[in-house]
């Protein structure tokens, strides 16, 4: 029995919607399984500070050592998205989602790097200013390059067929998706497929305009019909 919300850790960004891919892996998945929770927003700078006085380790080894979803439940705080969906599934059996192997989180691996050209460069532009500075300063080192040099507007075409051939291997290896539409899970979702959707979401809220509008219709819609059968779990709580 939960005897208090999870506090669920985001980005804090100008957007009405928050956009940090990881952490709508982990709202899509408590959404589903109808767990209470409450975001907390973090600002990009202050994220170390936050998580630490949470109790939340840290998930990487170079900086930024201290990465979003981070979760407390109870007398836990835990981060990193897969242990998180670990820890949730373990303690709140009730409408499974089950994590499935390394094939399936390696499949969505493959296409997540595709779509960083289309979202990152942009989200510069959702940020408050030192937001913002925090974030183009931490994105050269990361990128060895500057925002604007990710993806200049003559390479985005480029970026979304990319994107395109890339789903159409992933379309391959799901086979057939789900009456419902899920396109891992064959009996309700299985976490990867909150793992692509958190993706798309990404790229509809953050990205580019316009590129969701063409990916959802590849592969005879199936990624779009995948984007209905979520739907029901894009709340933010
Ligand atoms: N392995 C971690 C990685 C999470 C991650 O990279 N989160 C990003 C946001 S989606 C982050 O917090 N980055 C820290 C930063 O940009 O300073 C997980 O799966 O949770």
């Amino acid at each position: 029995m939960q005897a208090a919300p999870i506090t669920l850790f985001d980005f804090d960004s100008e957007l009405e919607t928050p956009f940090s891919p990881k952490v709508w892996a982990i709202r899509l998945l408590l959404n589903y399984k109808e767990i209470p929770h409450k975001t907390t927003y973090v600002h990009f700078p202050d994220i170390g500070t936050v998580l630490a006085a949470a109790g939340a380790p840290p998930t990487r080894q170079v900086a930024p050592l201290y990465t979003v979803p981070a979760i407390i439940d109870g007398d836990k705080a835990i981060s990193d998205s897969r242990l998180i969906a670990g820890h949730i599934e373990r303690t709140y059996p009730a409408r499974p989602v089950p994590l499935q192997g390394d094939a399936q989180q390696l499949a969505v691996r493959n296409v997540e790097f595709l779509f960083y050209p289309l979202i990152v460069p942009n989200t510069m532009n959702h940020l408050d200013e030192r937001d913002a500075a925090y974030f183009i300063q931490t994105r050269r080192v990361m990128f060895r390059k500057e925002l604007h040099e990710i993806c200049p507007p003559s390479r985005r075409e480029e970026a979304v067929r990319a994107i395109e051939a890339g789903l159409i291997e992933l379309s391959d290896f799901v086979g057939a998706e789900s009456h419902e539409g899920w396109v891992f899970g064959k009996d309700g979702p299985a976490y990867a497929d909150f793992e692509l959707l958190r993706l798309f979401l990404w790229l509809k809220i953050a990205g580019f305009p316009g590129a969701w509008d063409r990916i959802k219709e590849l592969n005879g819609a199936k990624w779009g019909r995948l984007f209905i059968a979520a739907e029901p779990y894009i709340n933010i709580e």
